[in-house]
């Protein structure tokens, strides 16, 4: 994968986007030139069987006609069956090991939060990690408390050439310290999806990435 395509990585579920329909939220955001997409179909209302499937493909294939990477949460069978670019994994999924051996080459990337988890990942060949989260969240319900920007800066000091996704509470606002703690790009969840105006959301995003990159 692409270093570059971190910069602004958007994860979006159905439960995230209360008054639009999710696809055109999702559009926007390709159109305002996200660099990234995460299927993160999640939470009590979540769609499951053949409407979580047709959903997925939806979104994957809004992400083809922009060019943009379609990365699945957890569900490595999904992935597969979907022919993705990726898949994204934390510490209660399957090992990373046994991810990797899954997918083959698809892009792989695994939450991690100590450097034990990090050297795992590494070790298995994970393409990215993601760190967080970093500022307190709303979005995830099994969230840890906010880490802020230390482990970020370590992970980033010992492993220079790992890509790094930060993520957790991050907006226009705070994106700059993550940057400079090292990330090669944030994950963004609410600051597009209660955005008022996603194409500006979007440009100020890239514009920090921009400065920094
Ligand atoms: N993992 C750690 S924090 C988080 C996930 C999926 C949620 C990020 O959402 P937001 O709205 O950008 O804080
Ligand atoms: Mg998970």
């Amino acid at each position: 994968m692409k270093r570059e395509d971190l910069q602004l990585y958007f994860i979006m579920g159905t439960s995230n986007v209360s008054h639009q329909n999710p696809l055109h939220v999702l559009e926007r955001a390709l159109q305002a030139g996200i660099t990234m997409f995460q299927f993160r179909e999640k939470g009590s209302h979540a769609l499951t069987g053949f409407a979580y499937e047709q959903f997925a493909r939806q979104c994957q294939k809004l992400c083809q006609q922009y060019n943009v990477p379609f990365i699945v949460n957890d569900d490595v069978e999904l992935a597969l069956r979907l022919g993705a670019d990726g898949v994204h994994i934390g510490q209660d999924d399957l090992h990373v090991s046994i991810a990797r051996k899954k997918i083959g080459n698809m892009i792989l990337g695994v939450s991690v939060h100590s450097q034990d988890e990090l050297e795992t990942a590494i070790i298995h060949q994970a393409d990215y990690v993601g760190i967080g989260p970093i500022f307190a969240t709303t979005s995830k319900r099994d969230a840890q408390s906010p880490c802020g920007t230390n482990f970020l800066q370590q992970a980033h000091n010992f492993y220079p050439e790992l890509p790094i996704v930060a993520i957790g509470g991050i907006n226009p606002t705070n994106a700059y310290a993550v940057f400079q703690a090292g990330a090669d790009g944030i994950a963004v969840i609410s600051a597009i999806c209660e955005s008022i105006d996603i194409k500006h959301t979007v440009n100020t995003l890239r514009s920090v990435t921009r400065i920094n990159g």
